[in-house]
């Protein structure tokens, strides 16, 4: 049965509000042409999909197994009908006002309710709420949803269009046509997989008098001392916040049917409460009456002062505090709707300012320039609501704070995540760039289509716009750089002139006058950037000239830059582009092993078997991985050794941007590095460094190591070494670094240790040595490695690196001859302790069998180290299984076969 899960009953007896989800009792059937499949019924729970309930009932093959993504097509060509029966408890039935809120269709949506038509919905980013008085009955209520195939909508869009729209040739042609997530429809690594169903919840709300709406927070700070003119980064840490003045407004809805007369007395009262649990409040009596008459909504202000308030901080810089508020409207004193969320009291803003090297852009959060580190997020799981119930928000929110990254982009080709994950990122201090659900095409710019964006926009403003971490709004994906470069010319067949102009003029509507208009208007604190990359503006559709080329200039605005991968350059090209903001950037592996036997089985596992390229969807090929992992490594036969040192390219690849970006972190040249991508929505070879299942790649336990606040680097080159420490911290950090270039066998060219003194913020350069000026070391170069352990003033090592002068191939290395012991220490952990004969790279600790994760993993070990790591497992297993199933290895063995 569906069940009331909220009712406001008042002490009286009077119910106000009731909330009931309908949940339960759903039946999914097939709806298409094929009679055969005519008898597919099945019982589901909603949010729930159809994809996800017919695997959940064993009706189709896993369509993540071997070549499954090609039959399982039928599904998304055909349509489908959900239905349901539920009865309306009498106090619902009652309510002077009914309505069925719809939070999520995926996508084509006929909506029946008793027979009656009620809607037609054709976008599964946006809220829908229909007024139903007056077709609910008590009981044995019909609610059917057809939903149709969003293939065969989009293919016959093509056709009445002419256009494909397309850029690129990887997934379906036409899903810019439909507003439904795009990568659904395929994506250079995500399989054409376009889902169906009820993918967010339905509830019936039932009301007598006027509800909460909205509710909108805005924060004007009050510094103690001027954030922007600082003398010294040295003051950084002095910065004080004296008060903050939360300005809070609330939409009220009114109806005429409602029950409002000149008696009654409506008040609004709004709670605060700080993570210490005490409370300010205040609140406003309203007249209700006079806006009934009007037949408006109402807003109401409200003001609390906070004097020096708990800050949101992203968990790198600080606690990110969240105070709890409660917005209650009152009848005659007693609550008839209320409204609890958690916003974080934060100053949050893009900085563009002009400086020597152009327009600067990075974040400043409470007055503290931040180097934005992280990753760019796409959806979960192709099937996005069973990967919520697997767990992976959480589970995905982890790893990134684990892997020290402060900052997320939601990319565009994805959807407005899901509430869990805000909340999530609020809790965890990790700051969001948001994308708005627009990627790599040219959009229409139809009436109907600018219409039903705008709409998307206001529902998911309104959702987002309280929450701490979102730092910024973005236009789009990629579409203004593919628009400027002009490759529309190529890829929209039979392309005439005109439609180009026609289409920029579409996009400068939607994206530099609509959406930046709405979050003026609905968020006006929060920034609005137009693309992603872009130097702020594009074109204007008159002027034919302006903007042309810029979406990737190193002197304005964001970055991607592909250069390497895409365009097959070597990892060191990240060192000679320095953008004001790296928004992505990125280099592919193969996932575990243990996922790759999920999708492939043994006698397909080699690179080129059908099964592997089915599941590496860059058009290059697992060609392109293997060639630039063979420009580095040995690679050999042994198709594990080859997953394990694809993994390494890429770690090293990412670091050598990374390790450059943070170094020009001083006076804010570069604001921040974003990887491209943290997840996978399915098990594939990919740019992620977490593959579907949640498992580390190399890349992952790099990014832990090059992500540390205060973070040694090294410049090598054929003619000198420098070393640098970045500190990202509010604090001045002081240490020591141990630092030596030593050959194979243990001899040292160079040893040092230096005390080092780094002010908050910035990057030092410690030293720096000419590689002629040391004897013997140029002759040796091949063979020699830099080893570098940073400990603090306490002596506790912090962090350890090394870098070799040129690819590891040529290195000579020894047989390590690692030694280990395992120890259980309770709660599914270990510790272990390694140590080795002669330095080892890269040391693997994996278990084909087990999942754990580990403290530190390809890491340096050296010579006659002493050094322990913490082994978690996620479930129960007994030190002697585990001892069985571990191994360890390190560059050494994957080199020799
Ligand atoms: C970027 C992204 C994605 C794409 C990735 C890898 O441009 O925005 O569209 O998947 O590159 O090619």
């Amino acid at each position: 049965m569906n069940k009331i899960v909220f009712g406001i009953i008042i002490k009286s007896g009077v119910i106000r509000m009731i909330k009931m989800k309908l949940t339960q009792n759903w039946i999914l059937n097939y709806n298409g042409s094929d009679p055969t499949r005519r008898s597919i019924s099945v019982n589901v729970e909603i949010p729930s999909t159809v994809f996800e309930s017919l695997l959940k009932n064993g009706l189709i093959e896993d369509p993540f197994y071997g070549l499954n993504e090609d039959t399982v097509r039928w599904v998304y060509e055909s349509d489908w009908l959900y239905k349901t029966y539920f009865n309306v408890p009498e106090q619902l039935m009652r309510m002077k006002k009914i309505v069925l809120k719809f939070y999520g269709l995926d996508t084509l949506a006929d909506i029946y309710l008793n027979g009656s038509k009620i809607a037609s919905t054709n976008n599964m980013f946006r809220t829908y709420e229909f007024d139903v008085k007056n077709i609910l009955k008590p009981e044995q209520n019909e609610l059917k949803i057809y939903f149709k195939s969003p293939t065969n909508y989009t293919k016959s869009e093509i056709k009445r269009n002419g256009h494909k729209l397309q850029i690129g040739s990887v997934g379906i042609p036409g899903v810019q046509y439909i507003r439904k997530a795009q990568y659904s429809f395929g994506w250079d690594w995500g399989p054409k997989l376009p889902d169906i169903g009820i993918w967010k919840e339905i509830e019936l709300i039932g009301y007598d008098g006027p509800r909460i709406k909205t509710v909108y927070i805005k924060q004007n700070f009050r510094y103690h001392n001027n954030i922007m003119n600082l003398g010294d980064l040295g003051d950084i840490d002095k910065i004080r916040i004296d008060y903050v003045d939360l300005l809070i407004k609330i939409e009220l809805d009114y109806d005429k049917l409602l029950d409002i007369s000149s008696e009654t007395k409506y008040i609004i009262r709004v709670i605060l409460t700080d993570p210490n649990n005490q409370e300010i409040s205040t609140q406003k009596e309203i007249n209700a009456r006079i806006n009934k008459i009007n037949g408006n909504n109402e807003f109401i202000e409200l003001e609390l002062r906070v004097h020096k308030p708990y800050l949101w901080w992203s968990h790198d810089l600080g606690e990110p505090h969240l105070y709890k508020l409660e917005i209650n409207l009152l009848k005659n004193n007693k609550i008839i709707d209320s409204n609890s969320l958690k916003i974080g009291i934060r100053d949050l803003r893009l900085i563009r300012r002009p400086d020597k090297w152009g327009e600067s852009f990075y974040f400043l959060l409470n007055g503290v320039p931040v180097f934005a580190k992280g990753a760019n997020w796409i959806p979960i799981d192709n099937f996005i609501p069973r990967g919520k119930k697997l767990g992976l928000y959480k589970k995905l929110i982890e790893a990134t704070k684990e892997a020290n990254m402060n900052m997320l982009r939601v990319w565009g080709g994805g959807i407005y995540e899901d509430d869990e994950f805000y909340n999530l990122c609020d809790e965890n201090g990790i700051i969001i760039w948001q994308d708005f659900m627009f990627a790599c095409g040219i959009y229409p710019s139809t009436n109907e289509f600018i219409e039903n964006v705008e709409k998307e926009a206001i529902d998911n403003i309104l959702r987002l716009r309280n929450h701490p971490c979102i730092a910024l709004w973005c236009g789009n994906n990629e579409v203004e750089w593919f628009l400027g470069i002009n490759l529309i010319l190529l890829f929209i067949p039979k392309f005439k002139f005109k439609k180009k102009r026609e289409y920029k003029r579409g996009y400068f509507h939607i994206f530099e006058e609509l959406l930046p208009e709405l979050v003026q208007k609905y968020d006006p604190q929060r920034q609005y950037w137009p693309s992603s990359p872009s130097n702020g503006s594009m074109f204007h559709p008159n002027e034919k000239k302006r903007g042309i080329l810029k979406s990737n200039s190193p002197k304005k605005g964001d970055a991607h830059y592909w250069d390497v991968w895409h365009l097959n350059k070597p990892f060191k090209a990240y060192r000679k582009f320095t953008p004001r903001f790296m928004s992505e950037f990125g280099f592919e592996s193969f996932p575990d092993l243990k996922t790759i036997n999920y999708f492939c089985p043994s006698d397909q596992l080699h690179v080129y078997s059908k099964i592997m390229e089915a599941h590496q969807k860059n058009p290059a090929g697992n060609k392109k991985l293997i060639n630039y992992t063979k420009r580095r490594f040995k690679v050999p036969k042994n198709f594990e050794k080859m997953v394990f040192l694809s993994q390494i390219t890429q770690g090293d690849a990412i670091e050598y941007g990374v390790e450059h970006w943070r170094r020009n972190r001083v006076n804010n040249r570069c604001g921040g590095a974003l990887y491209w991508q943290l997840n996978d929505c399915w098990p594939v070879a990919s740019w992620s460094s977490i593959d579907y299942f949640i498992r580390w790649k190399a890349l992952h336990y790099f990014a832990k190591r090059f992500f540390m606040p205060l973070f040694p680097s090294v410049e090598e080159s054929k003619k000198d070494v420098k070393i640098y420490i970045t500190n990202d911290s509010i604090k001045k950090k002081d240490g020591i670094l141990e630092w030596r270039i030593s050959d194979v066998n243990g001899f040292n060219f160079v040893k040092k240790s230096q005390e080092f003194s780094v002010l908050p913020c910035t990057t030092i350069k410690l030293d720096e040595l000419k590689i002629k000026n040391i004897k013997g070391l140029q002759q040796k170069i091949q063979d020699c490695i830099i080893i570098y352990k940073l400990f603090d003033m306490e002596n506790r090592l912090l962090y350890k690196g090394f870098r070799l002068f040129g690819n590891p191939k040529k290195i000579h290395l020894k047989d390590p001859k690692i030694e280990w012991k395992l120890k259980d220490i309770g709660k599914n952990k270990f510790e272990m302790s390694l140590s080795a004969k002669e330095i080892a790279l890269y040391v693997i600790i994996n278990s084909n069998k087990y999942d754990f994760k580990l403290s530190d993993n390809f890491f340096l070990l050296d010579k006659n180290e002493i050094y322990n790591i913490i082994i978690k497992t996620d479930k129960d297993i007994s030190e002697k299984d585990l001892i069985n199933s571990i191994s360890v290895i390190s560059l050494y063995d994957l080199m020799n076969q």
